[in-house]
């Protein structure tokens, strides 16, 4: 029981651990998303490190909308290769590998007004040791787990085995 409870508790905390590292940015702060000055959206990205795992929130009114574009498109605006398309006016898009991403607004001439946002995202391996060594002995007995409930199964066939042998040779004396 105790054992379980800790094992519990670990989780919690794992988890708990891992929710805090996780960074919501919304884009562009209080003004949201939207036709920005000349260059807001680059220096709103500049002077943040966005994470794998991070989020950030497109907030915004129903005359936008935000267009996961490749860099090409992003470079010259064509709205009609989206990636992904987000619509909802509260738009929460999770940081899932590292690398680039590139969002648009597909209204004409929005982007080319300057809506639109690069994201670089860092890999935090350099950062994410502290927390991986934790899970990995959770994540470890899994693993021997299931070598033990293989090894153990075989024993239990083995010993069937056995134990029918046993019977045969008695039965084989008996008779
Ligand atoms: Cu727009």
């Amino acid at each position: 029981m105790d054992c379980v409870k800790n094992i519990m508790v670990l989780v919690l905390v794992m988890a708990s651990l891992h929710a805090s590292m996780a960074t919501v940015y919304k884009v562009g702060d209080a003004n949201g998303w939207t036709i920005p000055v000349v260059d807001y959206y680059k220096n709103w990205a500049a002077d943040k490190t966005f994470k794998v795992g991070d989020v950030i929130v497109f907030e915004y009114n129903n005359h936008h909308n935000v267009l996961e574009v490749n860099q090409n498109d992003y470079d010259t605006c064509n709205v009609t290769a989206a990636l992904q398309t987000y619509e909802s006016g509260n738009d929460s898009i999770a940081l899932s590998r590292s690398g680039y991403f590139y969002y648009l607004c597909g209204i004409p001439g929005h982007c080319l007004a300057g809506q639109k946002v690069d994201i670089r995202v860092v890999d935090d391996s350099s950062n994410a040791p502290s927390p991986p060594p934790r899970p990995a002995p959770a994540a470890v007995p899994s693993s021997p787990l299931k070598n033990n409930g293989a090894s153990a199964s075989s024993k239990g066939v083995l010993g069937a085995v056995f134990g029918l042998a046993v019977l045969a040779v008695a039965y084989s004396v008996s008779g």
